[in-house]
């Protein structure tokens, strides 16, 4: 969806005008748009607009959805802003709700079939939740937008997620800062002893014994490069060594479709679900997706993960539970290609029994992946839990060794006192963090940011 030519449209700014004009009634030339001030001249706009101004109206249909179209061009352009305006008077689901959703992605320049299948989608997702009240889907409407209008990187989004990470770090932070806090008012100087409680603290917040060490190696050697001889400035130091340890190197993006997923992980730490939220992300940003249940060890897992792709709107192949999961993921390869599928997950199972059986049902896997289709799997993914701690980097340990991993997504990093394991793996495996997962709701998987993460785990605020 055009948005940004949507906004700049609704907004103003002669050159939008002029890629607009298509759909304005009239041609306006730069000499008449000047002539026609006059008409325009309430909304105390520049010169520039009026052309801009007539393309507004086709959507601009009756006096309330004018008003409406008024009370957008005037507010600022964001779409936490607009949602709620739109919302105005919109206490549940319904005709008005539908009218305002269709209102809002006319004025954001939505295909017209686009936005059928929006609302669509949203309102099954409404009567399967079985949702009414605005308040309870208004998040999950947002998110949605968000992905659709691709403006996830908003500030308006990006400071909605810093909330849920924040939120969600609450407990690592208050563990950590307030242990920093103490740290800083018993030394003032950056001695042995301020070093030595320092490891014990990151210890105490789950980073583990060798990264712990490591870590406080790294700030050693910050603080004397920058010069720091005080405490209190070792907050921004830890601030900007955290940053600097989830800054991965970016992959090459390049893949040919279909996308190969393969997400990995012990049993538990929420591979399905988290497919089911990425796959949802897909599926808001237009792309056809595939799931395959290459996790054929409990006739349980297949089936909550086909309910799963039922409610994403996606495709699924499985086979009966105990079958070989390399044919499973055969078979789904072959019809991803068939069917034109952009994504395609695959879905394994995480018993760890022996590191020689893992490594032998994820390589065949991999293999006939690759076999029917070069390339793939594009991304494996390991999927850890936070609430695991040490275990979460003893896990990226073996399967790294076992499978080989491209990406990490960290798990319920939602209300856990021990958040504070994504620095340390992060900083033992060297491997990009993609995605956390900060509730069970759709739209609780986000993707990482170690800005974000920093600011959020040490409580510094924005402009501090
Ligand atoms: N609080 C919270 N729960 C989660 C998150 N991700 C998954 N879960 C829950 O973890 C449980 C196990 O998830 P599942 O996807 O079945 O794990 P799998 O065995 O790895 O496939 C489920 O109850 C999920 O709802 C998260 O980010 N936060
Ligand atoms: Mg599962």
């Amino acid at each position: 969806m055009g948005f940004f030519s949507a906004i700049k449209k609704m907004f103003g700014g002669a050159e939008d005008a002029a890629n607009a004009a298509h759909e304005a009634p009239a041609e306006i030339s730069a000499d008449a748009g000047a002539a026609g001030v006059a008409a325009t001249e309430s909304l105390a706009e520049p010169a520039a607009k009026p052309a801009a101004e007539a393309t507004a109206q086709p959507f601009a249909a009756s006096a309330a959805d004018e008003a409406l179209t008024l009370r957008l061009r005037e507010a600022e352009p964001r779409l936490s802003v607009w949602l709620g305006i739109v919302l105005e008077g919109v206490d549940e689901a319904g005709d008005l709700l539908w009218q305002r959703l269709f209102f809002l992605l006319r004025a954001l320049d939505a295909p017209e079939a686009e936005a059928q299948n929006f609302v669509r989608d949203f309102q099954e997702w409404l009567a399967r939740m079985d949702y009414r009240q605005v308040e309870e889907f208004r998040s999950e409407l947002q998110y949605r937008l968000a992905l659709a209008l691709d403006m996830e990187d908003e500030e308006d989004e990006r400071n909605r997620l810093f909330l849920k990470i924040s939120q969600g770090l609450s407990r690592t932070r208050e563990q950590f800062s307030k242990g920093l806090d103490a740290l800083f008012a018993g030394h003032g100087e950056l001695d042995d002893a301020f070093w030595e409680e320092l490891e014990e603290l990151f210890i105490m917040a789950d980073l583990g014994y060798e990264p712990s060490i490591e870590l406080v190696e790294r700030l050693k050697e910050r603080a004397r490069k920058e010069k720091v001889t005080e405490s209190t400035k070792v907050r921004q130091l830890l601030m900007a060594e955290v940053e600097e340890i989830f800054r991965a190197p970016r992959r090459i993006a390049a893949v040919n479709q279909p996308e190969v997923v393969l997400m990995i992980g012990v049993n538990g730490v929420g591979k399905t679900t988290t497919i089911a939220k990425l796959a949802h992300r897909d599926r808001m940003q237009g792309k056809k997706v595939m799931i395959a249940a290459a996790d054929t060890f409990r006739a349980a897992a297949i089936e909550q993960l086909q309910v799963w792709a039922g409610r994403v709107g996606a495709l699924f192949h499985a086979r009966t539970a105990g079958s070989d999961p390399a044919a499973v993921a055969y078979e789904a390869m072959d019809r991803a290609l068939q069917e034109g599928v952009d994504v395609l997950y695959v879905d394994t199972a995480g018993r760890l029994q022996t590191k020689v059986n893992l490594m032998e049902e994820l390589s065949k896997i991999r293999q006939v992946l690759g076999k029917k289709h070069a390339g793939a799997p594009h991304r494996s993914i390991l999927v850890i839990d936070a609430t695991t701690g040490q275990n979460a980097l003893s896990q990226t340990k073996l399967f790294k060794e076992a499978a080989g991993i491209d990406e990490l997504i960290i798990t319920k990093l939602d209300g856990t006192a021990k958040g504070g394991v994504a620095i340390a793996v992060a900083m033992q495996h060297h491997l990009p963090i993609t995605y956390v997962g900060l509730g069970e709701k759709m739209e609780d998987l986000r993707p990482f940011s170690g800005e974000d993460y920093a600011r959020a785990l040490l409580g510094v605020k924005e402009d501090a």
